[in-house]
């Protein structure tokens, strides 16, 4: 794409697919009237539901006068469980549903060009043909290789629950189902996998004392059904301290009582340094790493551990001076290097003691932008704070208590070094024992094994995404946006087809990650179907596009987020049904699965992806989106569907057991148990899986040559999978490679705004909201005035891929050094209002280098000029 935005815009503003899009604009009132049965004049209802408008699952009650939407409120019922109050995106939700720029009717495609500035020569048919033209091609592509068909969701998931899709995609034979984990926050996700056998622990809250957040940005971008922000504010209040690392003043660093902005990408510096000065100053909670972490176990210079015929891992015995498996009996030694047989082995925390030795705060000081005493105090304050040692009593019940946290979100997350940054906090936590203790983080469900095994890097992979290859061999959760890479040449990376169809149901997903001019190319070579409220760019590459219901229009099931105290389920249901749309996303499916022949199994699977028991999905039968819902809420809850739409969740509390003792305490504590991974083995002989298939397959070396722009191929596996955080993981490729571009470009959400976007069309967010519809380009004072540039300039900021305008803000709440920009603007497709295509499309200039360990997306390593335009 290579004519200018305006120009752009103003050509494709002129094709008539928008009068084909947006010709319907609705009587509101009328048709949402006609959606729910007949309303006396003046009848006022209230309906307890739940706000889909994010990932958050808050409580929301809606009022519908007349038959029409007219407010939306909080659920005072689910503050005790879990979420209090909605955000300003969530009580304007009535206006995404109001929409007139909707989609209503199945479009199809005339011209088989396609292109951001072809007309696709939509026209409108039935729903009949739509769902017969799409069954069809399901069909011939199932009985030729059911491999080529790639299924993508995103916001879907949380929509309805991603087994519908897993049963969908399983019965039908691929295994390209694709969720967006990795340009979200897999890699926090894999980094607690590998560590402890699971993923999403919260701070404790209501107990912790000292909160370090690195990245987290929950006061904009909403978190855990908003519980993050609601119990941070009671915590402050009563008294907890609440330290902000990042490099711009986020609106939690502005909450904060003390804002560090360190360097973008160097915070594994900053961590890496703290666990130095707490070793230092003794502040290491020995009994838990002894008892709760593989902290003790022997490791020889190949890195791997000493184990003995059963391959159990071996301890330095200090009651018998001898090598021993960690069992009842055996007293293990913490530290100390130890020869056996001839061999020099040191525990796993002595290697990790000897390596961060040399890390001092004022070594990585400069480096990470962050002054060397600084480090030095939030440490000791980290480690103070931790009262290592201390229990407390609730509810009768003794505790270990350990009130400090170090959290994080896409901020340490979304990057080339995503999961060794987030190894780098865990290893903070687990030094002082903060883990499952009173005020620390709690874990929920820690204790998978498999997750916390080598790779067994496929190859040839499987997946077109390459989960759990050998490119990416720790990827549990789906490579979203590698699969449009890989599709321009399947066979560099081992692939014997070449998908042919591809369906995005709720996700926007080329216009959502990095190096999207890639992406957008891909999609000329397949037939595509979007399930969609609106004409996203996604969209506008279809061949096929099914209207949806919103989530007032529609049911629709998720566990929910949990919380320290509490557990649930949410539902929502239709309210109304503004354009009389027929059917809901799950029916689309029914229907396709229906017709292409494929319909019984789909069933079969639901039952056992969702590890239903009782009632259960029966072969033969028909079923609408009511009645599945039912028996997904009877199996989940053991209510009935109306108990769901009476209140939109289902509930409980937890008691101080399972809170803290059902964790780690029983997975992990004392001899003969499975430990928590201070120091990584697995990543070794990963590695060595790794190296091995790459000596015997070029094309592998290539790869990897290219994602990282090294010859010394084997010298950046050993980087990337190394057991224990390096000081190389703060160089992500463009650190070491773009010189000539001297600014760190960061990204990051803003409160009115979801995602890609589709608040953007949304009115009445735009009138409150105080920028005006688009995002600018974040720059400090300092820097400003060294590039001659002041507030509302245009300027060109370019990384090495391409460039984007924007208009300047300048701030002193971003470090010198670095850019911000946030997501969510710069749309282009001419489905979206004029006034909604506004901004900066930063995704189009982030380089892509993912993250070798777990297929993350590199959002935050791209480095730019910026100039006035
Ligand atoms: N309003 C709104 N809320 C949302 C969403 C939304 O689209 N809009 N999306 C939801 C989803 S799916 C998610 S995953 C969450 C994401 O929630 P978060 O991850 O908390 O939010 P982001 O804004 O993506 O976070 C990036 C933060 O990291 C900071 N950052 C960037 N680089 C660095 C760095 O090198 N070091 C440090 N320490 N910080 C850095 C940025 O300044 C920013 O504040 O939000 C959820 N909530
Ligand atoms: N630069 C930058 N890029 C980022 C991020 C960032 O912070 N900065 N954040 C990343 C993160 S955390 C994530 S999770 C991804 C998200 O990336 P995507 O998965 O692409 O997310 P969305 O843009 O939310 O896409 C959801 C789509 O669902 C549609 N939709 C909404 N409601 C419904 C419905 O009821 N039915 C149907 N069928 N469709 C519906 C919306 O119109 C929208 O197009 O983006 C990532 N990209
Ligand atoms: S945080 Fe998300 S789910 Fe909660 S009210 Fe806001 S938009 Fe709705
Ligand atoms: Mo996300």
């Amino acid at each position: 794409m290579d004519m200018s935005r305006r120009d752009f815009i103003k050509k494709v503003g002129l094709l008539s697919a928008i009068a084909a899009v947006n010709a319907e604009i609705p009587v509101i009132a009328q048709e949402a009237g006609k959606s729910r049965g007949s309303y006396n004049p003046g009848e006022t209802r209230y309906f307890r539901s739940t706000c889909k408008m994010c990932v958050n699952f808050c409580g929301i009650k809606v009022k519908l006068q007349d038959g029409v939407l007219r407010a939306v409120y909080p659920d005072e019922n689910r503050a005790l469980y879990y979420n209090r109050g909605n955000c300003p995106k969530g009580i304007s939700g009535i206006w995404n549903t109001y929409n007139p720029y909707r989609i209503k009717k199945p479009l199809k495609r005339t011209n088989p060009e396609k292109g951001p500035d072809v007309d696709p020569g939509w026209v409108e048919i039935s729903w009949d043909e739509a769902l017969d033209i799409v069954a069809d091609k399901l069909r011939k592509i199932r009985q030729d290789d059911p491999r080529k068909l790639i299924w993508h969701h995103g916001h879907g998931k949380y929509l309805i629950d991603d087994n519908w899709m897993k049963a969908f995609t399983s019965a039908f034979g691929t295994p390209n189902m694709i969720h967006r984990t990795t340009v979200c926050e897999a890699a926090k996700h894999v980094a607690d996998e590998l560590t402890w056998g699971g993923h999403e622990p919260l701070p404790d809250l209501e107990y912790c004392n000292y909160l370090i957040n690195m990245g987290g940005n929950y006061f904009e971008a909403e978190q855990w059904a908003r519980w993050l922000d609601h119990a941070t504010v009671e915590a402050r209040e009563r008294g907890m301290k609440l330290i902000a690392v990042e490099p711009r003043l986020s609106n939690l660093a502005g909450k904060a009582d003390e804002w560090i902005p360190v360097r973008p990408g160097k915070d594994i510096l900053f961590l890496l340094a703290m666990a130095n000065v707490l070793i230092e100053n003794n502040h290491i909670d020995r009994e838990f790493l002894k008892e709760y972490t593989n902290a003790t176990f022997l490791v020889g210079e190949d890195g791997k551990f000493l184990r003995d015929r059963n391959g159990e891992p071996l301890v330095w015995d200090t009651a018998t001076d001898s090598t021993r498996p960690y069992i009842k009996g055996v007293v293990p030694a913490l530290e100390g290097e130890y020869s056996v047989n001839g061999q020099r082995y040191r525990t796993a925390f002595q290697v990790l003691k000897d390596y961060i030795k040399g890390i001092t705060p004022e070594g990585v000081s400069e480096e990470c932008g962050v002054p060397a005493e600084t480090i030095r105090r939030i440490a000791t304050e980290f480690g103070e704070n931790a009262r290592i040692g201390s229990t407390i009593e609730i509810e009768g019940v003794k505790l270990r208590y350990r009130p400090v946290c170090l959290h994080t979100f896409r901020g340490i997350t979304a990057r080339e070094y995503g999961v060794q940054n987030n190894r780098a906090r865990l290893i903070v936590m687990m030094l002082v024992g903060a883990i499952d203790a009173v005020g620390g983080y709690l874990l929920h469900h820690p204790g998978k094994t498999s997750y916390m095994e080598p790779s067994r890097c496929e190859y040839p992979p499987s997946r077109i995404d390459l989960k759990k290859s050998v490119f990416l061999p720790h990827a549990s959760h789906d490579v979203s946006q590698q699969v449009m890479e890989t599709m321009h040449n399947p066979e560099r990376y081992g692939i014997d087809y070449q998908p042919e169809m591809q369906i995005f149901f709720a996700t926007n997903r080329p216009f959502s990650t990095s190096h999207t001019e890639r992406q957008f190319e891909i999609l000329k070579k397949t037939f595509n179907v979007a399930i969609e409220i609106l004409m996203t760019e996604t969209a506008w590459y279809a061949d096929i596009v099914f209207p949806d219901r919103t989530y007032l229009e529609a049911y629709g099931y998720k566990g929910g987020r949990w919380t320290p105290h509490s557990r649930h389920h949410t539902l929502h249901y239709p309210i109304v049904n503004t354009f009389s749309i027929p059917y809901q996303n799950l029916e689309i499916m029914f229907e396709l699965a229906r017709r292409a022949g494929f319909y019984d199994e789909f069933l079969e699977k639901i039952n056992e992806k969702f590890k239903l028991k009782d009632p259960v999905f029966e072969k033969g039968k028909t079923y609408d989106a009511r009645s599945a819902f039912d028996i997904i809420w009877r199996n989940r809850t053991g209510q009935s569907i109306d108990q769901g739409m009476k209140n939109g969740f289902y509930g409980e509390l937890v008691g101080v057991e399972e809170r803290y003792l059902e964790g780690a305490e029983t997975k992990f504590r004392g001899p003969g148990k499975p430990k928590m991974h201070l120091y990584c083995e697995e990543l070794i002989h990963t590695k060595d899986r790794v190296l091995e298939l790459t000596r015997e397959n070029d094309n592998i070396r290539g790869v990897f040559e290219e994602w990282y722009e090294d010859g010394d191929v084997e010298g950046r596996i050993e980087i990337n999978l190394s057991p224990i955080p390096r000081k190389e993981h703060a160089y992500p490729t463009p650190h070491r490679k773009a010189s000539g571009y001297p600014f760190y470009l960061i990204t990051f959400k803003r409160m009115y705004r979801t995602q890609s976007g589709f608040c953007n069309a949304n009115p009445i967010l735009n009138q409150v909201s105080h920028d005006s519809g688009f995002n600018d380009v974040w720059i400090h004072s300092e820097t400003a005035r060294e590039l001659g540039v002041w507030n509302g300039d245009v300027v060109i900021v370019e990384s090495r891929i391409g460039k984007l305008k924007g208009i300047v803000r300048v701030t002193e709440g971003i470090r010198p050094d670095t850019v911000g920009i946030s997501y969510s603007y710069g749309h282009w497709s001419p489905g979206y209002p004029e006034w909604a295509r506004k901004g900066s499309w930063v995704n189009r200039i982030l380089e892509y280098h993912p993250d070798m360990v777990g297929g993350m997306n590199s959002f935050n390593d791209t480095r730019v000029k910026v100039y006035r335009a």
